[in-house]
């Protein structure tokens, strides 16, 4: 049987395992192959004892609307139905996991636990919680990053600057194909197949942010990024500046839902003919991408102004009181209501496709920060609508884009100016440099 590389897990609490069932606790990482904390499971449940596979839904996660949890049950129906095809029970818990989760331990007397790396704080709380209340083992694993989070340093980096080097020095030893998931050896307890009708109609969450047409699920995911490899990654980095070219690989919801590995996205393109391309498709995926895990992993406050670098902060205040051309509230921004139409379309983008074109999300978060009352404010006005409309919002990658453009995060002081200080500003003409932006008003305005 295949063997997970042990610096990928932590063993969370310190009870011993005993001879029941082993449960895979997912949660990040919400798909049947390429799943290294699945893969853990599997490895443990042996031939011994029966592996469960357990997702807790809760009513309500960080402001997540009908969008996120169509999509997301969308895709776990799929996850059950390939998990029962290889002999594994599929058991979905309704309510809080630190509540539901040790109950369920409990009742079928499971041997150990073992769930998903993931740096939020509500997860962090979450598993701190059910490894207290079980008296079990609760392993975590990182199955997100391709490099471990907790591996590659212990502490916060400054940038990607001195993360690359530790991530590439370790990369050949993890950026290796993965092994696939036996069957199951051990039945498991018959567990009566999910009805999903009625998990649908029981959440209760906000119906006025409705679904967008990305077509969920672990196989719509590798299709994906199948046709990004094959037509998209060869004019990656001529054209990944422009948000009229869709050059991106749009794959960044179904990394969030965990859908998809980055670590095989990294293999599949890492196959193909070096060039500008793949290097820098691999410096997003990997790099950056890594980065904000070590981020909000060693910054608990990763969503406050007081998360920002010394510097930002004091610039910030120095110019807070700086006259703002534009001053606009939520609700303006939320509806598309400021004078820039170019800003507007971006916001129009997000609202009705659910996604916005990297390069844009940077130019509308700066230009949040320009136009309202204060720093504070700005941040937490980028984040709410990231939150709401985003596909892949409540993200690391989403909290550290938001405080990279606002808080100088990851970035250097640039030269000084109204209401910015020394953050890195951007304005119209500069896209206006890069791309047809009157093409892009005239599509989404
Ligand atoms: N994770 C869960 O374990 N249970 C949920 O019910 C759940 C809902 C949910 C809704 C929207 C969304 O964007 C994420 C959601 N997640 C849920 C968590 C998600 O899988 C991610 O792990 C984090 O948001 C990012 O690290």
């Amino acid at each position: 049987m295949a063997k997970v590389d042990v610096r990928r897990i932590k063993k969370l609490n310190s009870a011993e395992i005993s001879g029941g069932p082993i449960v895979y606790w997912m949660s990040r990482e919400q798909r049947v192959f390429d799943n290294w904390g699945l893969l853990h499971a599997r490895e443990l449940a042996g031939d011994k004892v029966p592996l469960i596979v357990v997702f807790c839904l809760v009513p309500s996660f960080l402001g997540a609307t009908l969008r996120h949890y169509d999509f997301m049950l969308n895709g776990m129906q799929q996850v059950e139905k390939d998990l029962r095809k290889l002999g594994y029970d599929f058991v979905l818990l309704s309510g809080q996991p630190d509540e539901t989760l040790p109950a369920f331990v409990s009742n079928i007397r499971a041997g150990a636990v073992v769930t998903d790396f993931d740096p939020l704080r509500i997860k962090q709380q979450w598993q701190e919680n059910v490894g207290q209340k079980i008296d079990i083992p609760l392993l975590e694993v990182d199955g997100h990053n391709i490099v471990p989070a907790r591996f590659v340093t212990d502490k916060r980096e400054y940038g990607a600057r001195t993360i690359r080097p530790k991530i590439q020095r370790l990369l050949p030893e993890f950026l290796e194909e993965f092994p696939e998931l036996a069957s199951a050896e051990v039945k498991g307890e018959g567990f009566p197949v999910v009805d999903w009708k009625q998990v649908r109609s029981s959440i209760k969450v906000d119906e006025t942010v409705g679904p967008v047409d990305l077509i969920p699920g672990e196989s719509a995911a590798h299709a994906a990024l199948d046709e990004f490899v094959t037509y998209g990654l060869g004019a990656y980095a001529e054209k990944r500046n422009d948000p009229n070219a869709e050059a991106t690989s749009r794959l960044s919801a179904y990394y969030h839902f965990g859908q998809l590995a980055p670590q095989r996205a990294a293999l599949e393109v890492a196959a193909r003919p070096t060039g500008e391309s793949v290097d820098s498709y691999l410096e997003e995926l990997i790099i950056r991408r890594e980065l904000s895990d070590n981020f909000c992993l060693h910054t608990p406050n990763y969503d406050s102004l007081d998360a920002a670098p010394e510097w930002a902060q004091k610039t910030l205040s120095e110019h807070s009181a700086d006259r703002r051309a534009y001053l606009y509230s939520y609700e303006d921004f939320e509806q598309a209501r400021t004078h820039s139409a170019l800003w507007n379309a971006a916001q129009s983008q997000m609202v009705h496709s659910g996604f916005m074109h990297g390069y844009m999300r940077m130019y509308w978060a700066k230009k949040i920060l320009e136009w309202s009352a204060s720093a504070e404010e700005a941040l937490s006005i980028t984040i709410a609508l990231n939150d709401r409309f985003e596909l892949d919002g409540r993200d690391p990658n989403g909290y550290v884009g938001a405080l990279w453009s606002i808080g100088g995060v990851h970035d250097r002081g640039w030269k000084k100016r109204s209401v910015f200080g020394s953050i890195r500003y951007m304005n119209e003409r500069g896209c206006r440099r890069k791309f047809d932006v009157d093409a892009y008003v005239r599509k989404w305005g």
